[in-house]
């Protein structure tokens, strides 16, 4: 008897170190994903990488999640593409707008005017080039996931609408943290100041700043359209959102589950331009709504002829890459 009970506790042992090891070896492959991103749950680009979290997780039986870190809990996008960099986050969703400073040839997206629309934009980022540019990524310790819509950025303040450059003279306007878009302010004639975009509201209602441009969904979300009522539809700038993984720990992930969050994230870019078409058309209506004052009587032939130096200027560096933007349909 005492034997019999002897054996059964062996046995009972033996089964908690087996269930030990294999709760180990699961919790080894096992990885929270955590995601870090400006805008709030119910943003396009938040709510697509949650899809993507939930699709990860029931292809892997809850293996790979993604946790979402919104509204700038870890700060701005410079400092969340910093911590990817090392490893000590996984992920970010950011504007291509902060990726010039990481790897250069991005900031051909980043010039004004250089995408004739948003097919153009999404034919050039679906295509080759956007590739391209993603696979560069891994130079700077990052992996390129995927593009996502942010569709034209155009001007606010708090003085006046504006109709053409001369407008923006004596007007300081805040820029994403680049050196390409103060340059880009200086020939349309106003002055470009970097601030983090958690900054902003507060930048312009102390007059640190006069206003900021931005897409709709950003201006309405952030309410900044409290402080800077004048909204005009100059769309200088179609840059895209980019969401990259840290290279670090990419490389500790067994292929399947690398080969898994690249399928998640094709999804995640199609979600995302499904809700943002949505979402920019809801934004215009709500703006309206409140009594912003939206200006489209903008002369859009001066803000192109104005900004032709900053291509230039830029056109040398990226010769090549702007003439094969321009080639694509
Ligand atoms: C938004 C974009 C954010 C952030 C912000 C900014 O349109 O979605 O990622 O870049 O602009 O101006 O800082």
């Amino acid at each position: 008897m005492q034997q019999a009970f002897a054996k059964a506790r062996q046995l009972a042992v033996s089964g908690a170190v087996v269930a030990m090891a294999l709760a180990a070896i699961g919790s080894a492959e096992a990885l929270e994903i955590k995601s870090s991103d400006v805008h709030a749950m119910g943003y396009p680009t938040t709510d697509a990488i949650q899809f993507m979290g939930e699709w990860l997780e029931e292809q892997t039986d809850g293996e790979l999640s993604i946790s979402i870190y919104h509204s700038m809990q870890l700060g701005g996008e410079k400092e969340a593409l910093e911590q990817v960099q090392l490893g000590a986050l996984e992920m970010t969703r950011v504007s291509v707008g902060v990726v010039g400073p990481i790897v250069d040839d991005f900031n051909a997206f980043n010039l004004p005017y250089v995408f004739r629309s948003i097919d153009h934009m999404r034919n050039v980022v679906d295509g080759e080039i956007g590739q391209e540019l993603l696979a560069r990524l891994e130079a700077g310790e990052l992996i390129g996931l995927g593009f996502m819509d942010a569709g034209a950025r155009s001007f606010y303040n708090k003085e006046k609408p504006i109709r053409t450059p001369e407008d923006l003279q004596g007007l300081k306007i805040r820029v994403m943290q680049n050196p390409i878009f103060i340059d880009m302010m200086s020939e349309m004639g106003g002055s470009g100041m970097p601030i983090a975009f958690n900054e902003l509201y507060t930048a312009m209602q102390t007059g640190v700043v006069d206003g900021a441009e931005n897409n709709p969904p950003s201006y309405s979300t952030q309410k900044h359209y409290e402080v800077a009522g004048y909204y005009s539809l100059t769309e200088h700038l179609i840059v895209p959102e980019i969401f990259v993984f840290s290279k670090r720990v990419w490389d500790t992930l067994s292929e399947e589950h690398q080969n898994l969050i690249r399928e998640a994230s094709v999804l995640a870019t199609e979600k995302e331009r499904e809700l943002w078409e949505a979402m920019e058309a809801k934004a215009m209506a709500e703006l309206q709504e409140l009594g912003v004052q939206i200006n489209d009587d903008v002369d859009k032939d001066a803000f192109i002829e104005a900004t032709a130096p900053v291509r230039e200027k830029f056109g040398a560096q990226y010769a090549e890459l702007l003439e094969r933007i321009e080639a694509v349909d």
